[in-house]
């Protein structure tokens, strides 16, 4: 793999990304565009809030980078990578186009990957679950029939505050301002989605939602959270032996996934736009 050093990526069998906020000022969409020239996969799950309307709303911020991430996500997928988009609740307006492609792109509420291993994720943004977590104490008591009811609970919360031009409630935020129970909030948001993928058959789940990368298992279940890009520019790969692997970019691009050493090309051949 020597011919090409410095424009042939890294290439997975899967890619997943989340948290993104583009259209938000903190959004580090400079260092996601050097990750994404290095790092390819067969399959590229945008796992949620990727773009942020939210932000949007309040002020139109688009810089040139910004639109560089979407112009090389589309290219990815126009040169072969499947490419599923799962909406999360800052750009909750892709929900209305599920079922849907766009350049390429294909628009679902969650998915099911399977791994090199044969193990079934279930892959999906995690916001659905912001109202379980708040109340997770008498919903223990209640069951699953009042779990359920939770989770319909937050769907129309979120559908009356979008109606009504409310800002979005946001877990994370909420979590912080409530610091000594923040750890608190991230492990009941864990457990929630571990809960939902053995609700669905599944062996593991991938989300986003919460910031917060990791990879664990939780009950027999493997949970793992592709984190973001707007603090801590970190993602998720699967390697083709079915192996997960959180990429922490954090360090100025220098990936802990590393490649090896490679001796510096000549010239370095500009990309096609
Ligand atoms: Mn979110």
């Amino acid at each position: 793999m020597q011919t090409d050093p410095l424009d042939t990526p890294q290439r997975f069998r899967a890619l997943f990304l989340s948290d993104v906020h583009l259209g938000a000022r903190a959004s580090q969409a400079n260092q996601l565009l050097d990750f994404l020239r290095d790092h390819d996969a067969e399959t590229i799950y945008l796992v949620g809030d990727i773009i942020d309307g939210w932000a949007l709303k309040g002020g139109w911020y688009w810089p040139q980078t910004h639109n560089d991430v979407v112009q090389k996500i589309l290219r990815k997928a126009r040169k072969g990578s499947k490419v599923i988009y799962l909406p999360g609740n800052h750009d909750e307006f892709l929900r209305d186009y599920y079922g849907t492609h766009f350049g390429g792109i294909e628009v679902q509420e969650t998915a099911i990957h399977v791994s090199a291993t044969g193990k079934r994720y279930l892959v999906l943004h995690g916001d659905a679950f912001d109202f379980v977590i708040r109340h997770a104490k008498w919903l223990a008591h209640l069951g699953d029939a009042a779990y359920d009811f939770a989770i319909f609970l937050n769907r129309i919360a979120t559908a009356i505050r979008r109606r009504m031009g409310l800002p979005y409630w946001s877990l994370s935020a909420w979590a912080k301002l409530k610091v000594k129970n923040a750890v608190n909030v991230i492990s009941e948001f864990e457990e929630a989605l571990v809960k939902e993928a053995q609700r669905v058959e599944a062996d593991g789940v991938i989300c986003g939602h919460i910031h917060h990368a990791v990879s664990r298992d939780i009950g027999g279940l493997h949970y793992l959270n592709s984190g973001d890009w707007v603090e801590s520019l970190t993602a998720i790969v699967e390697h083709h032996d079915g192996r997960f692997e959180i990429v922490r970019w954090a360090q100025l691009g220098q990936p802990i996934v590393s490649r090896p050493p490679q001796a510096p090309a000549p010239i370095r051949v500009p990309e096609a736009a």
